[in-house]
């Protein structure tokens, strides 16, 4: 037959074994509730703002004074206002970066927006404007800390727990909590206490996703915004492990070895070659960071590197498109606001999410296919330019499809090939250009079990 329907997983399954015992081991991998909030939320701003703010520096150089930070004043309402109109529902606040100054007034050291001659409690003023708006809220607190004495020491483990106590105790219900990996090549060698971080933040803050080095966010490998082919969820659980750990420490001769086996910048994190050498596995979902000018913090040199509503909405397609989550660094400038570029671009990129799905044609919800449904077919009531498919899977049920293609249905009754894509997850935006077609047909080539899909949806 032309177009090979019936090689479809409900007979052919690319040669896959359906429902083995392997199999039923990966679909068993489920996320928590926090990670599904997250799958529903999937894109949320970064603010870089801090000390590098003021002295013009992507990186502080630890020698850096509390009056050094000049800012006098914030509007975190205008922050929040263009980050909402571009359709994000959250934001993570640099709350201290690797310099070690602290944007809220912190009883643990001097190194301060309280001693910068700032009146005010920045994190407060974020967090309340969050609140205001009903966008969610998370903090970045840099493990490394260029400033602080004890770094490199066991107090500091205590140091940066009081400050996560602060930062989780006081400024009401935190989404998520972002570790930074990075360390500076000279820095001393330290071992952190993420267990003991995370038991904290789990006690103080049930609801908070631990992202990067931490259980429940996976980065994606790179800061550019590029996305895999696959990107899969379930992943081999000594991968929520590599960021946090330093070659041999806190483990076992075995787990080392994975460790070097996998990294989180490789290919192939989830295939079932992959999950089959693994003995534990875990729900590990990826986020994109991405800055939208040059660097993380704002510097009026790099005005001009602002990426378009455009390209944004490329960055969105890639990452929310496919199975991930995505995170946007909008950096305010030194008096305080979302410059006037950065606000055109995020605008611009709210426009087009929502044009995206302002044209509906047809939205269903499938559930779980059976025996009988290898391909699903779609009739319009008259021919359209079709734009965009919208594919969710019930991520409740794990992340199960492996190959579908997307074919449309011309005047004729013919049916051509639009598409031939890998996993779907959470979910899969298509993006067909406008291709004129009276129908479509969805042909799932492989999966790992029955597929359920929570919806699908075509727009013009
Ligand atoms: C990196 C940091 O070094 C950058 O300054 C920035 O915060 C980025 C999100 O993570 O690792």
């Amino acid at each position: 037959m032309e177009n090979q329907f019936e090689k479809n997983w409900t007979n052919y399954n690319n040669g896959c074994p359906l429902e083995d015992e392997e199999v039923k081991r990966y679909i068993s991998v489920l996320p928590s509730e926090n990670q599904c909030r997250l799958a529903q939320n999937p894109f949320y701003c970064f603010i870089h703002f801090g000390m590098n703010t003021a002295t013009a520096r992507e990186w502080g150089k630890g020698t850096e004074k509390a009056a050094d930070f000049t800012i006098k004043s914030i509007k975190p309402e205008q922050w929040v206002k263009h980050i909402k109109a571009a359709g994000a529902s959250g934001i993570i606040l640099t709350c201290k970066h690797h310099d070690g100054f602290c944007l809220w007034p912190s009883a643990y050291t001097s190194f301060s927006v309280k001693n910068a001659g700032f009146t005010g409690d920045i994190v407060k003023m974020v967090s309340d404007a969050c609140k205001a708006e009903n966008l969610y809220f998370g903090v970045y607190l840099s493990p490394w800390d260029m400033h602080e004495e004890t770094y490199g020491t066991e107090a500091y483990n205590d140091y940066f727990c009081n400050q996560l106590t602060e930062l989780l105790t006081n400024y009401g219900e935190i989404n998520e909590v972002w570790f930074d990996g990075a360390k500076g090549a000279n820095a001393r060698s330290f071992e952190y206490d993420w267990q003991r971080y995370y038991k904290l933040i789990r006690e103080l803050q049930p609801k908070a996703n631990i992202a990067i080095c931490g259980p429940d966010v996976r980065w994606v490998g790179n800061e550019g915004g590029k996305t895999r082919k696959s990107e899969f969820s379930v992943v081999p659980k000594s991968l929520c492990m590599a960021e946090t750990v330093s070659k041999n420490s806190q483990h076992t001769a075995k787990d080392t070895a994975k460790l070097r086996n996998l990294k989180s910048t490789d290919e192939d994190l989830g295939s079932r070659k992959v999950l089959a050498e693994s003995e534990e596995l875990c729900w590990y979902p990826a986020e994109v960071d991405v800055s939208i000018r040059k660097g993380w913090f704002w510097s009026k040199n790099e005005n001009f590197t602002v990426k378009s509503g455009k390209r944004l909405f490329k960055l969105y397609l890639d990452s929310v498109g496919k199975n991930c989550t995505f995170l946007l660094n909008v950096p305010p400038t030194d008096e305080g606001v979302l410059h006037k570029r950065d606000v055109k671009s995020l605008t611009s990129l709210g426009r087009r999410i929502a044009q995206m799905t302002s044209k509906p044609i047809a939205v269903e919800q499938p559930g779980c296919l059976n025996q009988d449904n290898g391909c699903l077919d779609f009739n319009f009531d008259c021919e359209k330019k079709l734009k965009y498919v919208i594919i969710k899977e019930d991520i409740q049920k794990s992340q199960r499809v492996e190959a579908f293609d997307i074919y449309i249905k011309k005047k004729n009754g013919r049916y051509k090939q639009a598409a031939s894509e890998t996993i779907i997850g959470s979910c899969r935006i298509v993006a067909l250009g406008g291709k004129r077609c009276v129908g479509a047909r969805i042909v799932i080539r492989q999966s790992r079990s029955n597929p359920v899909i929570s919806e699908i949806g075509f727009y013009a």
